[in-house]
């Protein structure tokens, strides 16, 4: 049994569901944390209207027993608060927004309007995979696997340094979720101009993972490399459109000897540097897991682009609904859930997938022979 999440839901309907199926039996799952890696989804300066209206919170329906998990496919329900103001009202849309899931999916599904494919499409969705992801990092935790992320561009604002891990961690008291407290100011005014001028704007966020032990993932198929499926996952996240892991777009033009990272032997493995992102021929290889995605300005513009009416074919604005102007700190957070979700498939693969204690068990005879190297 592989770890599988799916989920359902629209953006203004009852909820949105996270379906977790493959957690292994014996993990409490602390609902405290569950629900505060809900919250820290919902900040970030740039939101929206509609945060003020929602206060995510993980109702979980199935799959436990006394607070630990039994095995069973695990259903999380985070219901939405706006849905009482939209229960019973069609709200058709007409004019597509460029960039957005609008035009393509009407053509696809042969949708009556765009409404259909706003809804399913929404960002709101990713409540539901923090949920799961949160029960992922858990399970992680028992592991001595951790997760952290940060922002480090939005719009042309870019942070310039590396960060430590300890950084990342302390970047939930940005509002950019930025640790360096010059560039958050840049960030939150690039983000205000935007704003001001009707417009949107993108950025990248950086996700890592330390306590990763080597061994997770494959070379011998394409479809199992690590490498390969953190980068669909996180490709996944609305408006995510570039994934580099390790140094990886930021070192195009480096020769070989300056793109590797050399190993030493000094009672272990020991690297001094981790240009290869913790990932070497689609396993991970024992140094922090560093993946950075860029995300694209939202599509809805208060001041919109040129679009057509899907009625009468005419040249109008695209339709200017409720929207964030940039949501890249929260999107580093659904980043992080996806990693984590990643993180624990592979995991569970190397491992064993039943019992909490026999995963562990596999796990410390495994680091056993490796140190015997
Ligand atoms: C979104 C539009 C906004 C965002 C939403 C994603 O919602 P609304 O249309 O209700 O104003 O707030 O994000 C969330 C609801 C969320 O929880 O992240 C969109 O069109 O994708």
């Amino acid at each position: 049994m592989s770890l599988v999440l799916k989920t359902s839901g629209e953006s203004h309907g009852r909820g949105v569901f996270a379906l977790l199926e493959g957690v292994p039996a014996g993990l409490f799952v602390d609902l405290d944390f569950v629900n505060a890696e809900l919250a820290r989804r919902q900040r970030g300066y740039g939101r929206g209207g509609r945060m003020r209206i929602e206060k995510d919170e993980a109702d979980v329906l199935s799959g436990l027993y006394n607070g630990k998990t039994t095995g069973a496919p695990i259903l999380i329900a985070v219901w939405n608060r706006d849905w009482e103001n939209w229960k019973g009202i069609d709200r058709p849309v007409w004019r597509p927004r460029p960039g957005h899931a609008d035009l393509p999916a009407l053509l696809k599904y042969g949708y009556p309007n765009v409404r259909p494919s706003i809804e399913r499409a929404s960002a709101r969705e990713t409540a539901a995979r923090v949920a799961a992801g949160a029960i992922c990092k858990l399970l992680l935790k028992e592991f001595g696997i951790e997760i952290a992320s940060c922002v480090v561009s939005i719009g042309r604002v870019r942070l310039e340094r590396e960060v430590s891990f300890e950084e990342m961690l302390s970047s939930d008291g940005s509002q950019v979720r930025c640790p360096d407290r010059e560039v958050e100011k840049l960030m939150m005014e690039e983000i205000d101009k935007a704003r001001a001028e009707g417009d949107s704007v993108g950025g990248v966020f950086e996700v890592r993972a330390r306590g990763v032990p080597p061994g997770l993932g494959s070379h011998v198929q394409w479809d199992r490399r690590l490498d390969a499926s953190i980068a669909q996952a996180m490709m996944s996240i609305q408006a995510v459109k570039a994934v580099s892991i390790g140094c990886g777009w930021d070192c195009f033009g480096s020769w070989g000897s300056r793109f590797h990272d050399e190993i030493a032997w000094d009672e272990g493995i020991k690297r001094s540097t981790n240009r290869a992102g913790g990932i070497e021929g689609g396993i991970s290889n024992g140094e922090e897991i560093v993946v950075k995605c860029f995300m694209k300005p939202i599509p809805t513009l208060t001041k919109p682009l040129r679009s057509f009416d899907i009625r009468t074919k005419e040249t109008v604005c695209a339709q200017v609904e409720r929207s964030d102007v940039c949501a890249v700190p929260a999107a580093s957070v659904v980043g992080e859930a996806m990693l984590a979700f990643v993180l624990a498939k592979a995991l569970l693969e190397k491992f064993g997938a039943d019992n909490l204690d026999d995963i562990k068990a596999a796990f410390d005879a495994y680091k056993k022979r490796i140190q015997r190297l």
